[in-house]
Order: structure tokens, then C-alpha cells, then sequence
């Protein structure tokens, strides 16, 4: 028989990968081979409403075809070039970044984590070139809870002691304040700030949504004490809340805006920096970059996944959608449920502390069907893809008001 490719059951997989590969995740035992819009297909056969999206990355939906054929004839002619030359690619996703987002410039990397980085150290250099802080004394303000990404230096600052507590030695240089508060933020800058930065909605916290003025508040503050807003939408930007920007929501502009997760639709890690030329026009040749950051494969997928959000007016699909499963939710009768909370498509459904736990809840929502992931250890997070359809929330809510009346 020939092994490489006969169908391997589900248990095989889950052994391989036990058995080869670190154990730095805890994942639903289900192994998917095969995504269609908000679908997904197990190597059984089975099919999944897709309620977590990759975390907020396939808000286009999985194998967008139009973000597939762009990928196809990318590859088909030239994927990497470094940045020791330049592509035919880039420049056209620059501009359109640019016209989409009316930042007068971006800076592209790969993961959220390296544009996290990207702007951390956008924002230092600022504060020594621009704002007059004594070299290497700039503090940058976080919110606890806050969820950033991996590195050394952002999981420093993490107040979560799993992400945190293993790897020290730390890096200085950070201050954490109480998240929603923004008087908290007014009491935490000094002449060292550089810079605040906040998600907009806290979505690995457990979607957590500050209280209505909040970003309008520490913008402001900001703007005051000649301070930067750096606003990390990883997650909930390119239509996730309803809004293309979260912090649209409240007509704030951050100074320096972080993209990426849906940048690419789920294809390619593409993530990006954006700012306008007095900031983002600080880096000089040298100081910064990334052998795959702006390659064209990755322009060419991040254009054609911009386009689909554009055309398929996503943060509009967001809103009604959005509002419509929240409102169901919320009319589940429950015993477990504590709060449903959220906006657009980034959903969380708290459970009391005595429900046991968001995991097995998430765990009879795959019995049923849909996928989702807890975040924390009491809440279901349900994010679908933004393409999802009325039909298809009518589908899931049955089955998710079943589950949350389990014993
Ligand atoms: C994992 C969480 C979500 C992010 C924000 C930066 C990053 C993320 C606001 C880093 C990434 C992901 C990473 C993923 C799980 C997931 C997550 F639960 F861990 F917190 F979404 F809520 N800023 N979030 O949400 O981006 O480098 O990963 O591209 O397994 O770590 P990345």
C-alpha cells in the first residue's frame, strides 16, 4: 500500500502530530483538509460552520477565489525578490494600502508579532528623534490583558503569565495600565512617553469591549501630551467590527496603525505598518526589515484580499451580520450564559464560572458543527468569516442554543 497517499484517519494525524511536533497548542481534535467560504471539511468527510476564522485572518472566507487566482498567477512568475531589489508588486500595494486606509504610508512584514515590533520600535526612535526623549529612556503605555504577540520583548509586557513567566529576562521600557480606563492612561504619561498602544477591542482577553469614548478619550490625551496612538488591529481591523478600522467606530486616527491576519485573507502572512510621512518616514535605509516583508507574492495575494474586502463590502456585511447573530445570541435562554457581548463579527459569549469551562462547550459545538475556540478560560468566541449569510447564522443558532442548554 502506498502510504504517502492513501487517506490517513483522523486519530493517525493527531499521533504524527503528538508524537513529531511540539506541544505549544491545545487543539480541537478535528483535522481539517479542505475550506470552501465559511465551510470546513475533516479528513472524515464531515463539514464545519467556521465560527473562529483563524482568528479574524479569513474574514474573506477560506479559498477566496479571486485572492486564489491572484496567488496562482503570482507564483507562476515571481515570488521573492528580497529587498535588495525591488517588484512590480509592492509599490501597487503600498498605493493601495495608502487610498484604502488614507495613511500617507506602510511598512510590510509578515506576522502580526513582527509588525507589533515594527511599530514598537517606530515609535522609540520617534521619541528620541522627534520628541526630544533622552536616548533609550522612552516608555511606551499597554493595556493589561492586552494580547500583542510572541517575541521576547511584547510578551514582556504581557500580563498573562503563561505567555510570559517562562522566558524572562525582560525588556524595559513598558507601562501597564488597567484596560478602558482612560484616566489611567492620563496618570501613566511622563516626559519619557513615546507612545500608548490599545487594542481596540480586546479579542484574546476575551473580547473585551472598552467602554463607549474610551479610544476617543486616549486619543486625545495623546494628542495633548505629544504622545503616539498606536492602534494594534490585528484582529479587529479590514471589517471585522463593522467599520474597516475599529477605532473608526469612534472617528479616531491613530498615528500609527497595525494590520495584518486578514490582510492576506488567510493565504500568506502579510502584516503592515501604517503611518503618515512625519512618523513612518523615519526609518532610514538599514534600520529595519525582513527577507520576506514586502515580497511579491505576498503584494500580490494582500492587493487581491484588499480588493475582495472592498468589493464584497465586507465591514457592511460585518455590521448587519453582526448585529443580527448578537441579537440572536442574546435571546438564547441559557443557564450557562453570563453575557454575549461584541461588535460586528467578533462575538464573545461569556459563561459563568460554574458552566465548567468554555472548552467543553466548544467541544459539543464541533459535535454540532461549527468550530469555534474559547479565549480564556469562560468565554466562546464566534468570529465566522464576513461573507457568512443570514441562512447560515439561521443554521448555526439551533445548534449553538442547544449546546448552550446542555447539563
Ligand atoms: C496564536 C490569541 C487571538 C493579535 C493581536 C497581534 C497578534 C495577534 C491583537 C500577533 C494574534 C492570535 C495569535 C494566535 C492566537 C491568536 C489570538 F488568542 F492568542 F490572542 F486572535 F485572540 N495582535 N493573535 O490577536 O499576530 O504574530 O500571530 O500573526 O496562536 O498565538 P501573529
Amino acid at each position: 500500500m502506498d502510504t504517502e497517499t492513501s487517506p490517513r484517519r483522523t486519530q493517525e494525524y493527531i499521533s504524527l502530530e503528538e508524537r513529531y511536533g511540539a506541544h505549544n497548542y491545545h487543539p480541537l481534535d478535528v483535522v481539517l483538509t479542505r475550506g470552501e467560504g465559511v465551510w470546513v471539511y475533516d479528513v472524515e468527510g464531515r463539514r464545519y460552520l467556521d465560527c473562529l476564522s483563524a482568528y479574524s485572518a479569513l474574514n474573506q472566507g477560506h479559498v477566496h477565489p479571486k485572492i486564489l487566482q491572484a496567488m496562482i498567477e503570482q507564483a507562476q512568475k515571481l515570488t521573492l525578490t528580497s529587498r535588495a531589489f525591488r517588484n512590480d508588486q509592492l509599490p501597487l500595494f503600498y498605493q493601495e494600502l495608502s487610498e484604502l486606509s488614507g495613511y500617507e504610508m506602510s511598512l510590510p512584514m509578515n506576522s502580526g508579532t513582527e509588525a507589533v515590533e515594527t511599530a514598537l520600535k517606530l515609535a522609540r526612535k520617534w521619541a528620541y528623534e522627534v520628541k526630544g526623549v533622552p536616548r533609550y529612556q522612552a516608555e511606551i503605555i499597554v493595556a493589561a490583558n492586552n494580547f500583542h504577540g510572541r517575541t521576547i520583548s511584547i510578551i514582556s509586557f504581557s500580563t498573562e503569565a503563561l505567555y510570559r513567566d517562562a522566558f524572562g529576562p525582560f525588556t524595559p521600557g513598558f507601562v501597564i495600565v488597567p484596560y478602558g480606563d482612560a484616566q489611567a492612561v492620563q496618570e501613566a504619561i511622563n516626559p519619557q512617553t513615546a507612545a500608548v498602544l490599545l487594542e481596540p477591542i480586546q479579542g484574546e482577553a476575551g473580547v473585551i469591549v472598552p467602554p463607549a469614548g474610551y479610544l476617543r478619550q486616549v486619543a486625545e490625551i495623546c494628542r495633548q501630551h505629544h504622545v503616539l496612538l498606536i492602534a494594534d488591529e490585528i484582529q479587529t481591523g479590514l471589517g471585522r467590527t463593522g467599520r474597516l478600522f475599529a477605532c473608526d467606530h469612534e472617528g479616531v486616527r491613530p498615528d500609527i496603525l497595525i494590520l495584518g491576519k486578514a490582510l492576506s485573507g488567510g493565504f500568506y502572512p502579510v502584516s503592515a505598518v501604517l503611518a503618515d510621512r512625519p512618523i513612518l518616514g523615519l526609518f532610514r535605509p538599514g534600520e529595519h526589515g525582513s527577507t520576506f516583508g514586502g515580497n511579491p507574492l505576498a503584494a500580490a495575494i494582500a492587493r487581491a484580499a484588499l480588493r475582495v474586502i472592498r468589493e464584497e463590502r465586507l465591514p457592511e456585511r460585518a455590521a448587519e451580520m453582526g448585529a443580527y447573530f448578537l441579537e440572536q445570541l442574546m435571546e438564547i435562554p441559557s443557564p450557562h450564559v453570563k453575557e454575549v457581548r461584541g461588535k460586528g463579527l467578533l462575538i464573545g459569549v461569556e459563561l459563568k464560572p460554574e458552566a465548567g469551562g468554555a472548552r467543553r462547550f466548544c467541544e459539543a459545538l464541533r459535535q454540532e458543527g461549527i468550530l469555534a475556540k474559547e479565549t480564556h478560560e469562560h468565554v466562546i468566541r464566534f468570529a465566522p468569516p464576513l461573507i457568512i449569510r443570514r441562512e447560515e447564522i439561521d443554521w448555526a443558532l439551533p445548534r449553538i442554543r442547544r449546546v448552550l442548554n446542555m447539563p
